[in-house]
This record gives structure tokens, sequence and C-alpha cells, in this order.
């Protein structure tokens, strides 16, 4: 009988899917158990983990608040009040602000060109075209510490303008020439070894940026420029780059401060 073998046939698979399903349900009964546990134990675990990072991270920041709770010098004050309100100025890219209530943006070739472009004459005021930063004999000294182009242990620089012009037909710039030496006093150890090399470039009023670039090679091997920002609100400190003159791939950069002679 045909049909009776079939029928059996049917009850057996069925039997077997049943004793399938009941294993699969007993396994999975007992798995969910167990990952429950798991994940209470995941979850105290975690939660020691993250409390014991917000305790390291608490006792990091009373470090640093302790730190801040030092005096501040005024010095420090003012560059980051300079800081801050160049950051409020809020003025596209190559543009600086007038300042006062109610502040417009205006280009900075416009800084110290002769004309009162802002309201209340900022850009040609005498603080702002102060050129005392670049008048020859102004010398200024750093610590250079090379990132990449070419990287050489830490070295001093020290940046001395020779000449400095203005023409008629561009004011917001100052034409310089400098003088750029490096002191090599680490490689030789018994005594200061300078090399120096002739540099020529500009100062930007408007940028407070200072740039120079060596007139002949020079032993770093590459074409290089240097490019200070004086971003502390003063004419004695700056912020300087080093970089490759073509990519103008920052290779290198140092705080500078006048060295009062
Ligand atoms: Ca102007």
């Amino acid at each position: 009988r045909p049909g009776a073998a079939d029928q059996c046939g049917t009850q057996t698979a069925m039997k077997w899917i049943f004793v399938l399903l009941l294993g699969v349900g007993l396994s999975a009964g007992f798995d969910r158990e167990a990952a429950k546990d798991k994940l209470t134990d995941y979850r105290v675990l975690n939660q020691n983990l993250h409390l014991d990072k917000l305790e390291e991270d608490f006792e990091h920041l009373e470090e640093e608040y302790n730190k801040i709770d030092e005096p501040v010098s005024n010095e420090t004050l003012r560059h980051l009040l300079f800081r801050i309100r160049r950051l409020e100025d809020d003025c596209p890219k190559r543009h600086v602000s007038c300042g006062g209530d109610h502040p417009i943006c205006i280009h900075e070739i416009k800084v110290c060109d002769g004309i009162e472009d802002c309201k209340n004459g900022r850009d040609e005021h005498e603080k702002v075209c102060d050129d005392s930063i670049v008048s020859p004999g102004s010398t200024f000294i750093g610590l250079v510490h090379w990132t990449a182009c070419k990287v050489r242990p830490d070295h001093e620089v020290i940046i001395s303008i020779t000449d400095s012009k203005h023409e008629d037909f561009f004011k917001p710039r100052a034409w310089l020439r400098a003088t750029i030496s490096r002191d090599d006093s680490h490689l030789h150890e018994d005594d200061s070894v300078f090399t120096s090399y002739n540099a020529k470039g500009y100062f930007s009023f408007g940028a407070r940026l200072l740039v120079l670039a060596p007139v002949n090679d020079t032993d770093a091997g590459i074409p290089i420029a240097i490019s200070c920002r004086f971003n502390y609100g003063n004419n004695d400190h700056g912020n300087c780059k080093v970089r490759m003159a073509a990519s103008l791939q920052v290779c290198a950069s140092f705080k500078v401060d006048r060295r009062e002679m």
C-alpha cells in the first residue's frame, strides 16, 4: 500500500521536526538566560568602567583647574583677548574687522593704504600702521621645531630686519630685507655655530604677517619660506612657520619673541 507507506514517512518526518523544534526551543531558552546574565555582567562592568573613566576625567580636570588657578599674566590675557576678538570678527578670508559697535569687514590690502575705509578710521590708525615690527634693527628669536620636509633637531633662529621700504604705489605692505641666522650648537657641543643667510620679503599691516624667503639657496637643501603672524596683540611676539616655498607645506613651527638689543 503505497498510500500507507507515504503516511508513515510523513509521520516520521513530523516527529523529527517536533524533536528538532523542541531542541531548538530548549536551547534557545537556555541561551536566552545565559545571554541575559552575560548582558547584566557586561552592563555592570561597563558601568564600573564608565565610573572609573569619569573619575579619571574628573581628576584630570581638577589638575587642569589647579593649573589655571595660578595667576594669569597680563601678557597671556591680552593674547587670549586678541584671539577671541579675531574669532568674533567673523570676517571672510583675507578681510579684517573695523571693530566698534557695528563692525564691518574690509580687505587686508585696504589697511594702511592712506584712505580711511572704516567709519572709525581704524584701518589707518597709527597703532595699526605702526611699523616697529619691521623697522631696521628689529630682531626676533625663537626655537624652531621641525615636523616635516627635512626633519632636524630643534634649533634656535634669529631673524633681524636689515632694511624696510614703503612704496607709495602699495602702502599696505612694507618691503623688507633681513638676515636669518641659525644656531647649530646642538651639532657642535663645544661652542655655538651660527649659519646666516640673507632673505627678502614683506610685512602686511592688515594681516600682521611677515613673510621672508632666502635670497639664495640655504643648507636646508629645499626652497623654504618663513611666515610669522603677529597675533598676540602686540609687536613683540609672533607665531611662525617654515614652509616649502612651492607647495606651502608646513615643515616647522615656532614662536618668536623680540630680542632687545
Ligand atoms: Ca584704508
